[in-house]
């Protein structure tokens, strides 16, 4: 680092169906650092733990990007602010991420899918996601697999572009 840089810090929201792969990918692009935050219990009589993975990168010496795996219901707490989400997929059923593919609809948050392949399963068509989750034609959908450093920060980068490209483009 030959000076000092204002720094810019970017947050992606990591959604998806449940085993879908979004803490494999969040320890395989930064090395997770789970946290535990209070929330009030589901049943009002106290407080609970809820788990966050946290992950971060830097790009060059100014950006830092912070990955926030966060269950569903903390997504309001997160996503007013963030860049965008990666919305993983299980390739064996993506239909389990719906839920979040229509909470980032809805909120009109940039996300890309990212379709965690399982070896030994069989990769669904692309269409074949789109159909299932309802998607927008501008959506990115990527192959991926979650436990390779390369292939989730290629994927982040396709989220970057995407959210810079809709950021570009006049409502
Ligand atoms: N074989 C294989 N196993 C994977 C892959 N990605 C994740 N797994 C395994 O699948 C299981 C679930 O992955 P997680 O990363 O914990 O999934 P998650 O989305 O964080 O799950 P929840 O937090 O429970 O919603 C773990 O045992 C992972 O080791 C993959 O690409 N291939
Ligand atoms: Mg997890």
């Amino acid at each position: 680092m030959d000076r000092w840089r204002l720094p810019v810090a970017i947050t992606v929201v990591i959604a998806g169906g449940g085993g879908a792969g979004k803490t494999t990918l969040v320890r395989a692009v930064s090395g997770a650092r789970p946290l535990r935050t209070e929330e009030p219990s589901p049943g009002g009589d106290g407080w609970t733990s809820v788990p966050v993975d946290v992950g971060r990168l830097t790009i060059g010496d100014q950006y830092t990007v912070y990955l926030l795996d966060t269950p569903g219901p903390v997504w309001d707490q997160v996503a007013g602010g963030a860049t965008g989400a990666l919305v993983v997929a299980d390739g064996r059923r993506p239909e389990g991420c719906r839920p979040a593919v229509e909470y980032f609809t809805a909120r009109h948050t940039p996300f890309v899918v990212a379709v965690n392949c399982f070896e030994g399963a069989r990769r669904p068509a692309e269409e074949e996601v789109r159909q299932a989750l309802g998607l927008a034609a501008g959506v990115p959908v990527m192959a991926c697999d979650a436990r390779r450093r390369a292939s989730g920060t290629q994927v982040l980068i396709a989220l970057l572009e995407h959210a810079l490209a809709r950021a570009a483009t006049p409502a």
